[in-house]
């Protein structure tokens, strides 16, 4: 199995045993990735982050996945972009290191994310791949779990920034590139 891979879709229809949800701080829903998930989990998933009390930005918790195929789902609210100066890309690369840690400590083997942060918070999408990628590659250099971890772009033209930017820092030869 790939370790880490790039793929378009739908990340609620992933086959990952969890899927990350670019949350907001109340953890009770919202649009984009966020709606989509508490709409394929149920009114369950709603219910269960209720009794959460909500998420600092840049932190994760932890839910059951409910009527989704992916049995947890790992929310995290991303930091709102506001320029770049008040600190957005450490509150960004903790989202996915607070994800990936919790995942391992949780013993879940894989795990797929949305572009956290680049629709409606507003991140730069160049700059967020930067952040996500490297957060992933240096805690999948350090650690066991995950096995597998996949960024889930909703479109193509995401992915294809992802690609690049992966290419760019992380393909050692042409044949590694993505
Ligand atoms: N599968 C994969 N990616 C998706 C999907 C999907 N089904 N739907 C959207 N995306 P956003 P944010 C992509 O706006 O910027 C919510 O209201 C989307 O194209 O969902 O972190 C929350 O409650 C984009 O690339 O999240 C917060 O208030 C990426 O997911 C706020 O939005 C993230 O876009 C969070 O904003």
């Amino acid at each position: 199995m790939k370790r880490f891979d790039i793929v378009v879709g739908d990340i609620t229809c992933s086959d990952a045993e969890a899927i990350v949800n670019a949350a907001n701080t109340s953890l009770l829903g919202g649009s984009g990735v966020d709606g989509a998930i508490h709409r394929a989990a149920s009114q369950s998933l709603l219910e269960e982050c209720r009794a959460l009390g909500g998420c600092e930005t840049g932190k994760a918790k932890l839910t059951k996945g409910y009527r989704l195929p992916a049995k947890y789902v790992i929310h995290t609210p991303g930091p709102i972009w506001q320029g770049g100066g008040l600190g957005e890309p450490a509150l960004l690369a903790s989202c996915y290191r607070s994800c990936l840690s919790l995942a391992a400590a949780s013993g879940i083997e894989t795990v797929d994310f949305p572009s956290i942060s680049t629709g409606i918070y507003g991140y730069p999408l160049p700059q967020a791949a930067t952040v996500a990628l490297r957060a992933i590659m240096d805690w999948l250099s350090e650690h066991e779990l995950p096995r597998r971890v996949r960024m889930v772009c909703h479109t193509e033209a995401v992915a294809t920034i992802y690609r690049q930017t992966w290419n760019l820092w992380y393909a050692g030869e042409k044949a590694d590139r993505i």
